[in-house]
């Protein structure tokens, strides 16, 4: 399957034809969504907060879920820090309040245009929870292991969604994600949450990954894609000599009920989607 790729619509308003193929395949590209001016300064405000925050105190790793152990990693929520590739050294990626503490991605992430789309993909009242940078950098850039995104920020009923946004060119040779189109409509597979003050994964359906192709969705820089939180996604690790940067803001619906086991404390702080006109 080749998947099907759209411009912005000239009046901000993702139209039928977009909410359609969100629906049937469980995520939506919108290439040109950013210029490259805009993702050029967040490149460069990203390699600030690289070179200037704390060095990571924790590797993180999508396979075994060690981080989940680490204050570094559970205290994140309403931060902006740095965490490690297995090296322990390279930066795997900039989590998880970028939205609402940095100044450079507050403001670009408040901006009517991501909560356009939030709205449109099915959202009565977007919230903004989650950010993150996801560097990918060459030859050492993690793998993303298979995952819905609602594993991590669960509301009842299901509400997440993913704006993801390529920072620069995302490929098959640097790490573009992998999904399997359509399999948002299956059930959730696994629940990560706090127990006590733990936080554990859960099985909560053992249904396989359906056994249909994945896709590769390559974005060039500028390229937003949409993710359906029950569509099983990844991204294989960075092999090639080009780094891969992204921007992912994660958005729930605030009429949902936010479960208060979600490793992300509901926010006290939060980016509404008001005033979407
Ligand atoms: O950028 C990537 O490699 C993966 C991003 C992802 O899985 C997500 O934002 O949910």
């Amino acid at each position: 399957m080749i998947p099907a790729r759209f411009r912005p619509p000239v009046d901000g308003r993702p139209g039928a034809a977009m909410r359609e193929a969100f629906a049937r395949d469980g995520f939506l590209i919108v290439e040109g969504f950013a210029s490259a001016a805009e993702c050029e300064a967040l490149v460069r405000r990203a390699e600030r907060l690289i070179e200037t925050l704390d060095r990571p105190r924790a590797v993180f790793d999508t396979k075994r879920q060690s981080h989940a152990d680490d204050a570094w990693f559970r205290e994140s929520g309403d931060k902006v820090r740095l965490f490690a590739e297995i090296d322990g050294q390279n930066v795997n990626k900039i989590g998880h309040a970028l939205h609402l503490l940095d100044p450079e991605f507050a403001a670009f992430s408040s901006e009517t245009r991501w909560m356009r789309y939030a709205a449109a993909l099915g959202l009565a009242r977007p919230l903004a929870i989650q950010s993150m940078v996801i560097v990918k950098g060459p030859r050492i850039g993690g793998e993303v292991d298979w995952h819905q995104d609602a594993t991590f920020l669960s509301t009842e009923p299901s509400s997440v969604i993913g704006l993801w946004l390529a920072l620069e060119d995302a490929d098959r040779s640097n790490g573009c994600m992998r999904a399997i189109p359509g399999a948002h409509r299956g059930p959730l597979r696994r629940r990560f949450r706090r127990a006590g003050d733990r936080l554990t994964m859960e099985e909560t359906s053992d249904r396989p990954w359906p056994d249909t192709a994945a896709i590769e969705l390559e974005a060039p820089r500028g390229t937003l894609i949409a993710l359906h939180g029950h569509l099983p996604h990844m991204s294989p690790t960075n092999v090639s000599n080009r780094r891969r940067l992204a921007y992912a803001l994660h958005l729930v619906d605030e009429q949902a009920h936010y479960r208060e086991d979600n490793w992300l404390p509901y926010p006290g702080r939060a980016a509404r989607g008001e005033g979407i006109g």
